[in-house]
C-alpha cells in the first residue's frame, strides 16, 4: 500500500499566493488542489494549478550548479558544486569590492516572488547600495513611495467587507488576479450587489463592459484624469470636509491646482467625455464607502508618473481616510516588518550616498526613504519604509548610464534571482548590451533565460513545492498589521536546487567571513528563518499554517494616541497630516512640485507631433493575460499549448486601413526598435490605440548566440524606452506602458522555419 500524505502549501506562482492542498504518495506529488481550509482563498485556485506539476519536473528547469566554459552566450557550461560555485564567486565578489568598491556589485530583482529580505540582508553587509534593474521600480514602489509621502504609509486593503463603488484605475483584475484585488472583489460585489463600479483603462476589459461609467481615457494622461475629478469634489463640494479640514494639510493649495483641470478641458487632454468625466467624479465622491485600490498602469507611465500618482493619492485622501471600506492605512503595532530583517543600519551613510540615479531622481532612492522613513518613525516605531522601499527601488536608467560609461563609478557585476530583465525592463538592446559589458554575471534561477544564458554562473532554484512558504509578512500594509500565513514544502528540493533563503546564505558563506556568517546567517534553512521572524507575533513557520495571525484593525486609528508617548498619531508625515501639499516633495525640489500636475508623455500626439506623424498609433505594451506571468511558462506545454503566441488587440478599422486581417503576423515598431505580434482585431480598443502583450520569447530556440531564446523577437521592450530625459523627473521611473508606434504586416519573415 502507498503511503499518501497531504501537505497545505502556498502557491507563489503569483502574488495571489492561495493555499493548496498537495496529496504526496511515497515521496511523489500526485495531485495538487485548492485548499479548502486556507483561510484567505479559501480553496480557491486559478487555472495555473494545471501545470504546476509539469512544472515542478520539466525538461527546462535548472537542476545543477553551472559555471561557463566557452565565451559568454555559447552556450557551453560544465557542472559544479555549490560549494564551488559559492567560493569562487565569493572570491571574485571580494575582487570586485577591493578593486572597485561594493557599489559596482548591483542585483537583479523582479516582482516580489521572494521574501526579498534576505538580498538586502547580503548587500546591506556586502556594502551595495544597488539593488537594481528591478521590476519594482515601475511596480507598486511608485504608488508605495507617493502614498508614503502624502500620508505615511501605503494603502492596506484589508477591511473592505462594504462598498459603494470600486474604482478600477488602470488595473484588470479580471486578468491580474492578484490578492486581494481579485478574490477580494468578488466577495465585495457579493455583499453588495448595487455597488457602482467605474474603470479608467484605455481597453474595454471584463469589468469595464460591465461598468456604470468606463473612462476610455488616452493612455498616459491619467494626472490629467485625477486632478479633473478633484476639480469637480473641490467645487461641488463633494469631500469630507471634517475629514480634509481635520486631517489635510495644504487644501486651499489644491483647491487652487485643480482649478487649472476644468473638466473640459480634462476632455481634451484625456480625450474623454467631459460629461463622463463629471458623472464619475460624482459617483466617486458620494457612492460611499468608495474604494480606489493600486492599478500598475499610472506606476509604470514614465514622466508624469509622480504627480500622476500623488494626484491620486489626493483623491483618495478628499473622501476620507481610515474608514472602513476605503483608503485605509494598517495601524501601527509592535509587529516587526520584515525589512528590518535587511539590516538597513549596515549600510554606511557614505555608501547610501552612492545609490545610482539618487542625485538626479532622489524621489525614489534614498534621499527620500530617509525623510519619509524620519516622519513615519513618530508613529511607528520601526525603520519601516527606510528598508523596505531601498530593496525595491533603483534606477535602471541611471544603472545603464553607469555600465556603458563608467561614470559616476564602474558597474561590474551583477546579481539576478527571480528576474528576467531581458523581457521585463524597458529598450531591451540596452540590456543585452548592458549585460554584455560587465564582468561578472550569476543567476539563480528556474530555467534558462537569456539573462542565464549570458551569465558566469547559473545556480538552481527550489520553486515553491519545494520549500516553506511565508505570505503577508512582506508588502506595504501586511507587515505592520501583522498578518502571517505560512504553507509547507511538499517535497523537499529536487535534484541540487536551493531555495531562495539558502541561495544567499550559501552565497554569503563563499563571500564573507565566518564570524559574519554565524552573526548574520545563523538560521540553517528558511523555516528556522521564519521561526525567527514569526517569534514577535508568538508563532513558527508550522504553527501559522494551521493558525494564521490576523491582527484586528481599529478604524480612524490616526485619531488615538500612542500608548507609549500619549502622544496622538496623526499620520507618519512630516505634519501629521494628509499632505495634499508634500512637504517632503517641496524639500527635495521646489515649491511647483510640491502639488500634482500633469504633463504630457515623453512621446505623444501633443507632446512630439513630428513622431507622431511617423508613428501614429498610441501603443500600450503589457496588460495581463492569464495564465501567463510575465515571461514564465512559455516552455510548459500545459501552458503554451492553449496559448501558443504573443497577440496585440487592433481596432478592425485602423486594420483594415493598414491591409491587416486577424491573426496576422505584424511588425510593431517604435523609434527605439520592433518586435513581432499576432494582430487580433479587437472593436473595444479604440481606433488611435494598440494594446500589445509583453513577457514572450522563445525557449524552444537556441539557448546560444545569436538566439539565445528569442529574447528580441516579440518583445515588446524591445520598443520600450529608458532614456533618463524621458523619465519621471522626480523619481527616475522608466517607462513599461506606451509609446508612438507603427504597425505593419510583417510578410517578410519566414515563420514557418522559426516557429515550426
Ligand atoms: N496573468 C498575469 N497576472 C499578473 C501578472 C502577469 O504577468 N500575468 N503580473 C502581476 C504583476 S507583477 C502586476 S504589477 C499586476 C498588474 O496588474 P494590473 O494592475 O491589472 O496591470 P495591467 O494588467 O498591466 O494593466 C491594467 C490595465 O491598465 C490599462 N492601461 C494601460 N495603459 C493605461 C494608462 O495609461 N492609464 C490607465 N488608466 N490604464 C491603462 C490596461 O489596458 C489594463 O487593462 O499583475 C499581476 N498579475
Ligand atoms: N512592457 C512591459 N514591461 C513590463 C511590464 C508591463 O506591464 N509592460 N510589467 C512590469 C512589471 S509590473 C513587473 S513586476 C516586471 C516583472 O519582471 P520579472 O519579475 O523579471 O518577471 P518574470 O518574467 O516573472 O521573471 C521572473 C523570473 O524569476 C523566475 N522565478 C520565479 N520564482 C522564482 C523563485 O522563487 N526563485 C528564483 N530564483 N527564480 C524564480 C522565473 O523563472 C522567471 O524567469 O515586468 C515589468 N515589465
Ligand atoms: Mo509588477
Amino acid at each position: 500500500m502507498s503511503n499518501v500524505e497531504y501537505k497545505r502549501a502556498l502557491c507563489f506562482a503569483s502574488h495571489a499566493n492561495c493555499g493548496v492542498r498537495a496529496t504526496v504518495e511515497d515521496g511523489t506529488i500526485t495531485k495538487l488542489e485548492g485548499d479548502p481550509e486556507c483561510t484567505v482563498s479559501q480553496g480557491r485556485v486559478c487555472e495555473r494549478m494545471d501545470f504546476q506539476l509539469e512544472w515542478l519536473d520539466h525538461p527546462k528547469r535548472c537542476n545543477y550548479p553551472l559555471k561557463r566554459v566557452g565565451a559568454r552566450g555559447s552556450g557551453k557550461w560544465e557542472r559544479i558544486t555549490w560549494d564551488q560555485a559559492c567560493a569562487e564567486i565569493g572570491e571574485k565578489l571580494r575582487y570586485l569590492a577591493d578593486e572597485y568598491g561594493p557599489e559596482s556589485v548591483i542585483f537583479s530583482h523582479g516582482t516580489g516572488r521572494t521574501d526579498e529580505w534576505y538580498e538586502g540582508r547580503f548587500f546591506n553587509l556586502y556594502g551595495s547600495p544597488n539593488l537594481a534593474m528591478g521590476g519594482s521600480e515601475i511596480c507598486w514602489c511608485p504608488t508605495y513611495t507617493n502614498e508614503s509621502a502624502t500620508y505615511g504609509q501605503f494603502a492596506a486593503a484589508f477591511t473592505a467587507a462594504k462598498t459603494g463603488c470600486v474604482v478600477l484605475w488602470g488595473h484588470n483584475p479580471a486578468q491580474s488576479g492578484d490578492f486581494p484585488e481579485h478574490w477580494g472583489y468578488q466577495d465585495l460585489f457579493a455583499n453588495d450587489p448595487d455597488a457602482k463600479l467605474i474603470v479608467v483603462d484605455p481597453r474595454c476589459t471584463e469589468y469595464a463592459a460591465n461598468a456604470d461609467v468606463w473612462l476610455r481615457l488616452r493612455p498616459g494622461t491619467d494626472g490629467a484624469m485625477a486632478m479633473g475629478w478633484m476639480n469637480v469634489i473641490i467645487n461641488e463640494e463633494l469631500y469630507d470636509k471634517e475629514f480634509v479640514e481635520a486631517w489635510t494639510y495644504g487644501f486651499e493649495d489644491l483647491k487652487k491646482a485643480v482649478q487649472a483641470y476644468p473638466p473640459e478641458k480634462v476632455a481634451e487632454i484625456c480625450w474623454v467625455p467631459a460629461e463622463k468625466i463629471v458623472k464619475a467624479a460624482r459617483m466617486y465622491a458620494t457612492c460611499l464607502p468608495a474604494y480606489l485600490p493600486w492599478g500598475l498602469a499610472t506606476d509604470a507611465i514614465g514622466r508624469n508618473q509622480a504627480q500622476a500618482n500623488r494626484a491620486k493619492a489626493c483623491l483618495k485622501a478628499l473622501i476620507g481616510i481610515n474608514k472602513a471600506g476605503q483608503t485605509y492605512l494598517a495601524p501601527p503595532n509592535d509587529v516587526l516588518p520584515h525589512a528590518t530583517f535587511e539590516m538597513p543600519e549596515m549600510l554606511s551613510k557614505s555608501q547610501r550616498d552612492k545609490q545610482l540615479g539618487s542625485d538626479r531622481f532622489p524621489f525614489h532612492s534614498w534621499p527620500s526613504y530617509q525623510m519619509i522613513s524620519d516622519a513615519q518613525s513618530r508613529v511607528f516605531h520601526h525603520p519601516y519604509f527606510l528598508s523596505q522601499n531601498a530593496t525595491c527601488a533603483q534606477n535602471w536608467c541611471a544603472v545603464s548610464e553607469a555600465i556603458r560609461t563608467g561614470k559616476p563609478y564602474p558597474v561590474k557585476g551583477l546579481i539576478a534571482q527571480a528576474s528576467n530583465p531581458f523581457s521585463n525592463l524597458s529598450n531591451t538592446q540596452d540590456v543585452y548590451e548592458c549585460v554584455k559589458l560587465l564582468d561578472l554575471v550569476i543567476t539563480h534561477e528556474y530555467t534558462m533565460t537569456p539573462l542565464a544564458m549570458l551569465s558566469d554562473y547559473v545556480l538552481p532554484a527550489a520553486g515553491w513545492l519545494e520549500r516553506p512558504q511565508l505570505w503577508g509578512v512582506g508588502g506595504g500594509g501586511p507587515c505592520i498589521t501583522g498578518v502571517a500565513l505560512t504553507g509547507e514544502a511538499a517535497v523537499p528540493p529536487l535534484y541540487e536546487r536551493r531555495d531562495n533563503y539558502e541561495f544567499w546564505r550559501s552565497l554569503a558563506e563563499g563571500t564573507f567571513d565566518e564570524e559574519t556568517c554565524e552573526k548574520y546567517w545563523s538560521w540553517q534553512t528558511t523555516e528556522e528563518a521564519y521561526d525567527a521572524m514569526l517569534e514577535p507575533q508568538g508563532t513558527s513557520a508550522r504553527g501559522a499554517i494551521t493558525d494564521p495571525v490576523f491582527n484586528p484593525s481599529p478604524e480612524e486609528w490616526h485619531k488615538m494616541s500612542d500608548p507609549k508617548t500619549g502622544q496622538l498619531y496623526g499620520f507618519g508625515t512630516p505634519t501629521g497630516k494628509v499632505e495634499l501639499r508634500s512637504t517632503i516633495i517641496e524639500d527635495l525640489f521646489d515649491e511647483k512640485e510640491a502639488l500634482p500636475y500633469y504633463e504630457e508623455p515623453f512621446e505623444s500626439p501633443i507632446s512630439t507631433p513630428d513622431v507622431a506623424e511617423a508613428f501614429p498609433l498610441i501603443l500600450t505594451a503589457g496588460s495581463r493575460v492569464m495564465p501567463y506571468y510575465h515571461s514564465e511558462y512559455r516552455q510548459v506545454n500545459g501552458c503554451r499549448d492553449r496559448y501558443p503566441e504573443p497577440h496585440f488587440q487592433i481596432h478592425p478599422e485602423t486594420a483594415a486601413n493598414l491591409g491587416i486581417g486577424d491573426g496576422m503576423w505584424c511588425w510593431i515598431e517604435t523609434r527605439r526598435g520592433r518586435c513581432l505580434q499576432k494582430a487580433k482585431l479587437d472593436a473595444s480598443v479604440s481606433p488611435y490605440t494598440v494594446a500589445a502583450q509583453h513577457g514572450w520569447w522563445f525557449p524552444e530556440l537556441p539557448e546560444s548566440e545569436p538566439w539565445l531564446g528569442g529574447w528580441f523577437m516579440s518583445n515588446i521592450n524591445m520598443c520600450t524606452d529608458n532614456d533618463p530625459d524621458n523619465c519621471c523627473r522626480l523619481s527616475g521611473v522608466y517607462n513599461v506602458k506606451l509609446a508612438q508606434c507603427n504597425v505593419h504586416r510583417a510578410d517578410d519573415v519566414p515563420f514557418r522555419s522559426i516557429f515550426g
